[in-house]
């Protein structure tokens, strides 16, 4: 049975506004001394702007938390359908402006702090990021509950709580060299700590088989972990509705052993204690590759346990039957991460509760869904059966026979198939054994879906072509990603967002983004393009001062902003970005003054983190700044090229780097990136992308039409022969990726062994990621960006009409998407007459 959805006229809507807080000035300026009081002993005549930071952002935060208990009691008391995005990352960034615009007092806490001598800005810029993420995966989660929240969807993330999120990159010498970010090491306003939510975890252990019962064990093991709660409030903007993030931390006072120290074995007594922490310290810093430690397995194990003992007891408060959890809750997987939340559930519903294998199974597979995010086959989760058996003995018997029943079912379909059998098989028979965490991911959920359209082909074609045999079509389907408005436009770029807001006559947009539509009828107006370019420009400014202040080198506004800024990934292609400017710089050289002078100037800005283990992406890094050096102080060049990387990307500095790009780059080789999510942001704020033709670029191009985007680059269908034939031949590069190779071994660039490397994986190494297939067009491509960008008008028309073009690329439609067509959620808003 569904879940009764309220309505206004069945009056079971209740108006929680008589209980907000006071919004006046003085109410405000009282909750914010109040903190510096008695929150960080601190008077108002002996602040600073980390302390005028927080005890405003503590003021901000009793407001929120006054929200989420008003939501989620009223969330209780309807009895809506809940939806849990799972996800080991969440790349939140900061909070604190997001929350005053959301709640819409901006100006009032500007005017508080301006009291007490402080600016807005600074007290923002005092926030740590919260860098619970590598790159577009996290982000995306983050973006997702954002957009729960202002949708008002009665959603939930779960997380883990690292105490290390994404390492700090420092460039020593041209390389990257990691340091841990103690993101923690000040107090965090944005989280609470709920000791009274707790669940034990266990892991290794034995088996004690149920006589009576066929799928019924008991687990018995001494080594169990506590995790408890940490929640995260995720302020909606223009609604009553705050949305959560629960963050599992693991409780390690009770593992103190008292004995031990008592016989003077200080170490013994705390061990126990390490070995709990250390789950959930550090975020492991891989994107879009597997690294299979057995510390991951427990993290991920640790996470689905609470998550799932959590879900379980909410739900049971509701006092319905076990069979009703479908409809009262959604678990959606962000990609095969939290997959052992399938297993954990089965565990739970047979051994906890006595249910029998086929109603469990019945109620797991329709709580489930999953979301696959990439196909690259480094990516692909898989854990050894051994480890498996050692470490969880209970699921590993659990996925023995999930697998089992399923192939059953399989060879009933298809019978005698041994060999649709064996690549089918959730258990991939290797030595060692493995499980293969995608297709436990698949069988368990009801619902699969990719990123982008081509993407979600991809994966119909590829690893999930059995399935669609033997499953049907219908359960794989596509869900684009999107971004929030909130975040990626209003809040990052403000003078854009001003312009926005003056056209379409109010701030609407920022949650229901269909109505920047309106701005395509300026495309005409020459004041109103003269003040985008304006904008555009101020942004230019404000990114060159902040690249003045982390890496020392100036640039000039005045320059065409060329921007790559992503994880550092070999198919992600940044090899092939700065193999380009080697080239053109090797032009520039060849030319008199008076030609270069004739020259379009050009900043090139690079950012990323690489794995720390990833070696070749480290090489890239290093490249990118011997080149940036010679380049930089080239008197002949000047301002005609610059060459920047920029330490330490993060959430805060794309909220530099996106608003103010002219042109962005995302040139993975065509088929390898799902989705990519930065290239929306970017159109967003106005910029233009040269782009492969992959992943959300193809969908981008479709909405705002090829005049305004710069594709280049072989198409994913055409990569597989590309790639055979390189198997068996010797690139042959074009005379600009030669002229480029040369300048680099004749030690232009400092000695040349170390990059030969990355030169020998083109031209020996097979050049997996078609660098020499698509490097003409790259630099033809470049040309054409050139030409448009000299044609000022065209180039303000092309950015507007992209802008007014973009409504899908929200992640609101997304999520909406998600909710009608996966989740079988309605929006649950908490009235009342607060905003
Ligand atoms: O997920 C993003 C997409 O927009 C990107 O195209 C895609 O590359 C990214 C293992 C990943 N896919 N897989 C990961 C992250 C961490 C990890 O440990 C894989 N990240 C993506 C959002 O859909």
């Amino acid at each position: 049975s569904q879940p009764k959805t309220p309505s206004k006229e069945d009056g079971e809507f209740r108006d929680y506004s008589h209980s907000e807080i006071a919004r006046d000035a003085a109410t405000i300026k009282n909750s914010v001394v109040m903190h510096l009081a008695a929150t960080f002993l601190r008077t108002p005549s002996n602040i600073d702007s980390a302390h005028a930071y927080l005890a405003s952002a503590f003021s901000v935060r009793d407001r929120l938390l006054q929200r989420w208990n008003l939501t989620n009691e009223y969330h209780d008391k309807i009895g809506a359908k809940r939806v849990y995005y799972m996800s080991l990352e969440f790349l939140i960034g900061r909070t604190f402006d997001n929350a005053l615009l959301a709640l819409q007092l901006r100006d009032e806490y500007a005017n508080v702090l301006g009291d007490v001598g402080f600016r807005l800005e600074d007290a923002i810029d005092e926030e740590r990021d919260a860098a619970l993420g590598n790159g577009g995966l996290g982000r995306l989660a983050a973006c997702y509950v954002d957009s729960m929240a202002c949708s008002n969807y009665p959603g939930w993330g779960y997380g883990l709580r690292y105490k290390y999120g994404m390492f700090q990159q420092q460039i020593i010498n041209g390389y990257q060299v990691e340091a841990p970010d103690c993101w923690l090491d000040s107090p965090n306003p944005w989280e609470l700590p709920r000791p009274d939510i707790a669940y034990p975890v266990k892991f290794y252990g034995h088996l004690v088989r149920d006589p009576e019962h066929e799928h019924r064990y008991k687990w018995e093991s001494d080594v169990v972990y506590d995790a408890m709660a940490f929640d995260v409030p995720v302020p909606g903007y223009g609604t009553n509705n705050v949305g959560n993030i629960r963050l599992w931390s693991c409780k390690t006072n009770t593992l103190f052993d008292l004995n031990k120290f008592n016989a003077g074995d200080y170490q013994g007594a705390t061990g126990g204690q390490v070995a709990a922490q250390i789950l959930t310290d550090v975020l492991y810093p891989n994107d879009n590759t597997n690294e299979g430690k057995e510390l991951r397995l427990r993290q991920e194990y640790l996470f689905c346990s609470a998550t799932m003992q959590d879900i379980l007891a909410r739900f049971k408060k509701s006092g319905k039957p076990l069979s009703e959890l479908p409809d009262m809750a959604a678990i959606q997987l962000n990609d095969t991460h939290p997959t052992l939340g399938i297993p954990e559930m089965m565990r739970l519903l047979l051994d906890e509760e006595g249910l029998k294998w086929d109603e469990a199974w019945d109620i797991t597979t329709r709580t489930f869904a999953f979301t696959n995010h990439t196909v690259l086959p480094e990516a692909m989760e898989k854990w050894p059966v051994p480890m498996l058996d050692k470490i969880l003995p209970r699921h590993m018997g659990i996925i023995y026979d999930i697998n089992l029943y399923f192939l059953q079912s399989v060879e009933k379909k298809f019978p005698g198939d041994r060999e649709l059998l064996r690549s089918i098989s959730v258990i991939e028979e290797s030595n060692p054994q493995q499980v293969r965490m995608a297709y436990l991911a698949c069988v368990g959920s009801h619902k699969v879906n990719g990123v982008a359209a081509i993407h979600s082909d991809i994966i119909k074609q590829t690893i999930f072509k059995d399935f669609v045999r033997v499953q049907g079509a219908d359960k794989f389907i596509n869900k684009t990603n999107g971004v929030s408005p909130r975040r990626w436009v209003n809040e990052c770029n403000p003078d854009m967002s001003e312009l926005i807001t003056e056209v379409v006559g109010d701030r609407s947009w920022v949650n229901d983004l269909s109505k920047i539509k309106v701005l395509e009828e300026k495309v005409d107006d020459k004041d109103f393009c003269k003040r985008w370019w304006d904008a555009k420009q101020k942004n230019k400014g404000r990114l060159a001062e902040y690249i003045l202040s982390t890496t020392g080198i100036k640039v000039s506004p005045n320059a065409l902003f060329d921007v790559q800024v992503k994880r550092i990934h070999e198919y992600k292609r940044q090899l092939m970005n700065i193999l380009g400017v080697v080239y053109r710089y090797h032009r520039l050289k060849q030319m008199t003054q008076e030609e270069r002078d004739k020259e379009l100037h050009r900043v090139v800005i690079f950012a990323g983190k690489a794995a720390a283990g990833y070696w070749v992406a480290k090489q890239v890094i290093k490249l990118i700044n011997s080149v940036a050096e010679v380049v930089n102080s080239d008197e002949e060049i000047g301002d005609v090229l610059k060459v920047v990387f920029i330490p330490d990307y993060s959430v805060t500095a794309a909220e530099y780097i996106i608003p103010a790009s002219d042109i962005s780059q995302h040139i993975s080789t065509a088929g390898t990136e799902a989705s990519g999510t930065s290239n929306m942001k970017f159109v967003l704020n106005g910029g233009i992308i040269l782009g492969t033709v992959d992943g959300a670029n193809i969908e981008i191009g479709e909405e705002i039409g090829e005049e305004q985007i710069f594709f280049f680059g072989c198409l994913a269908h055409e990569v597989e022969d590309f790639r055979h034939y390189l198997r068996f031949h010797q690139p042959k590069p074009d005379t600009a990726l030669q002229t480029a190779f040369d300048m680099i071994q004749r030690n232009t660039f400092g000695d040349a062994h170390i990059f030969q490397p990355l030169i020998d994986a083109v031209m020996r190494g097979g050049d997996v990621y078609l660098l020499s297939v698509d490097f003409p067009s790259y630099i033809e491509a470049h040309k054409a960006v050139e030409a448009a960008y000299r044609q000022r008008d065209e180039w303000v028309t092309k950015s507007i009409l992209s802008v007014s073009r973009m409504a899908k690329f929200s992640s609101d439609r997304a999520i909406q998407e998600y909710a009608e067509e996966i989740w079988n959620a309605e929006p649950v808003p908490v009235r009342g007459s607060i905003i």
